[in-house]
């Protein structure tokens, strides 16, 4: 099933771009229980309505729910109340992470003695959070002011990781005590610096370990990833584990004021860097997002409340959505470290000065302009070599370089043209060094297509890369770019040869038209928060008929009145040639909005009278007008009858 359609994901929508010439990427709809890399629905594994009829009823769940829950992994009536329902009892007991007791009794020493303390962060959101919580839980326990400092590293002068010159300077400063957050998982030298120094150094990161399950050399080490490690989630984002880590350190002081007023506050805060740093919204994450998310409500510290105000967010009128932190509060708290340093974050966070909360906040909402900006400039000059560098376009793999490009977007420029073209693509910004050129390069890529793996075929190339199998990023002597070129060429061709080019448009559940109800907008908002892991469900209904010709609105985006069609086709056996009856259904028509879909409303010749299948996201509109429940328009195609 294929059609072209809209861009699967929202920030597409936000920062849709002027339409160009080029055509978008052909779309392909992959049905529940389909495999991407599949175009046969037949041989793959269908949805199982049975087991999803079985849910259902023994959980009074309505059956499209238990579908959607069944393919989020949630099986027993059990699991479905905990995941629509979470609550604080669902946190893990800090205790069964591996290197707890000790890194505790450590931190607790250095407390009663008043050893200087350091924190070292990372720049993004989950790094100056994982930083916020683990200062608040100790200066909560009677450190003096001062005495925990951190490090959050300048992300173009430093870059990810910990740097030995930094602990040595920390030692120089009387520093006894080392703690990592979101970061040292792969940190061998430093730590052997550390050990040098005659610093003690707790590590505490998500990241997975080196290929050898090598961990290094530290007092104690908190990652549900390392070996021997039981705790039951492993993927906890970095600021969950500094979560855990100020829960148990605050449960021994005092359990009952941790439950009931400190763990809420620090949900709030874990919640934002659990669904900005995209890790999966399931298990304990989902529980740490849900509770944030709902505590964000109640009256909040003058950080939160600063940022809140910068954006235009008011959680005490409208409960806030898991799209809210990871489209309107995430990009401002990285702009801080994409654009400058991220150290204001953390005293955004910590300040108790409503003043200078809104300064910082400004300030975010400032470098946050920029980056977009910054961004926006080096598309517009990508977009015109997209369509005028006709070598370019007929690579499978796109490696677009250019010179000083801002080194804090490219990776967000490789997933704009990711977006654009369906194709894997790799930015690169060739800037000055100290001897002589060095080209820095990230890379986005698609589904089945890892890219890490294509990076690792020349990892002769570089000098540093790093990354996940969707995400890399590198640097090397700009004099080596055309060997990279050439090599990523060959091994591209080989790998990517028999794909074309497409946007994948993932169903999760067949729900016709007529049967989009309150109440089930009612459960379905009990998914919530929606994100990595648990996307926002996108339905299919077949045969859907356009009351009215499609109306374009402001000339880019389309609207269509629609109803459902019930088709009559239940014949025994295979009896072709009978045309389908078509039986309108009582009840109105739906509203169904597409952005940007107006091109796509001519090239498929829909007029009054039309029967298409629709591929959709239900939406509350609350506008006082025209308010009620409408669709999204994710794809369309012709129903074929
Ligand atoms: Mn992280």
């Amino acid at each position: 099933m294929s059609s072209i359609g809209a861009a699967n994901e929202p920030i597409a929508t936000a920062n849709a771009s002027p339409s160009n010439r080029r055509p978008p990427p052909r779309q392909r709809w992959v049905m529940p229980g389909q495999h991407p890399e599949s175009h046969r629905p037949d041989i793959d594994q269908g949805p199982n309505i049975d087991q999803a009829a079985a849910l259902a009823r023994e959980a009074r769940l309505p059956q499209i729910v238990a579908e959607l829950l069944l393919a989020r992994g949630v099986t027993t009536p059990a699991e479905a109340f905990r995941f629509l329902n979470p609550e604080a009892a669902h946190l893990h007991d800090p205790g069964l992470m591996l290197g707890m007791s000790a890194a505790v009794e450590r931190i607790e020493r250095a407390i009663a003695a008043r050893e200087p303390i350091l924190l070292y962060g990372d720049y993004d959101v989950d790094g100056t959070v994982a930083v916020v919580l683990l200062k608040t839980a100790i200066e909560m326990l009677g450190a003096p002011a001062g005495l925990v400092r951190f490090h959050v590293p300048h992300r173009l002068r430093e870059g990810y990781g910990m740097q030995s010159a930094v602990l040595e300077q920390a030692h120089a400063d009387g520093i006894r005590l080392v703690i990592t957050v979101d970061t040292g998982m792969r940190a061998f030298e430093e730590a052997e610096t550390a050990r040098r120094l005659g610093l003690d150094l707790i590590v505490t990161d998500h990241h997975l370990p080196d290929a050898n399950d090598a961990a290094p050399a530290a007092l104690a080490i908190l990652n549900p990833n390392q070996i021997g490690c039981t705790y039951p989630e492993k993927s906890l984002c970095g600021a969950a584990i500094a979560l855990k880590l100020a829960q148990a350190l605050l449960e021994r002081h005092d359990p009952a004021r941790m439950r009931e007023k400190i763990l809420p506050s620090f949900l709030k805060m874990a919640a934002i860097a659990t669904i900005a740093d995209a890790v999966p919204l399931r298990g304990e994450n989902r529980t740490i997002a849900a509770l944030g998310l709902r505590e964000l409500r109640r009256p909040i510290g003058a950080g939160l409340r600063a940022l809140f105000a910068a954006v235009a967010l008011d959680p005490a009128s409208r409960q806030l959505t898991g799209f809210d932190v990871a489209f309107r509060l995430a990009p401002r708290i990285n702009a801080a470290g994409r654009m400058d340093v991220a150290s204001e974050v953390v005293e955004l966070f910590s300040t108790r000065d409503p003043q200078r909360a809104t300064e910082i906040a400004s300030k975010l909402e400032r470098l946050n302009r920029e980056r977009r900006e910054v961004e926006a400039a080096a598309l517009t000059t990508i977009e015109a070599r997209l369509e005028t560098d006709a070598e370019l376009c007929a690579c499978r793999l796109l490696l677009i370089d250019g010179d000083s490009w801002h080194r804090g977007v490219i990776g967000i420029l490789a997933a704009r043209v990711v977006e654009r073209t369906a194709k894997p693509a790799i930015v690169v910004s060739i800037e000055d060094g100290p001897d002589s050129a060095i080209a820095h390069g990230s890379g986005r890529s698609v589904d089945g297509f890892p890219l890490l793996a294509a990076i690792e075929s020349c990892a002769d190339l570089f000098t540093r890369f790093g990354g996940h199998a969707f995400a890399v990023g590198f640097a090397l002597p700009a004099a080596s770019l055309p060997e990279l070129k050439r090599r990523l060429r060959l091994y591209a061709e080989e790998h990517l040869a028999a794909r074309e080019p497409e946007r994948l448009l993932r169903i999760h559940a067949e729900l016709p038209l007529d049967r989009i109800t309150p109440v089930l907008a009612g459960w379905l908002r009990k998914l919530e928060p929606l994100g990595h892991g648990n996307p926002e469900p996108v339905f299919l209904a077949r045969n859907a008929r356009l009351v009215t010709a499609p109306r374009i609105m402001k000339e880019r985006h389309l609207r269509l009145e629609l109803a459902q069609e019930s088709l009559a086709r239940e014949t025994a056996s295979g009896s072709g040639g009978i045309s389908p009856r078509h039986i309108p259904t009582a009840g109105g028509a739906i509203r169904a909005v597409g952005w940007g879909l107006a091109g796509l409303a001519a090239e498929l010749g829909l007029a009054q009278g039309s029967l298409i299948n629709l591929a959709y996201r239900i939406r509350e509109n609350d506008h006082p007008e025209y308010g009620g429940l409408e669709v999204e328009i994710a794809g369309i195609e012709i129903a074929q009858n």
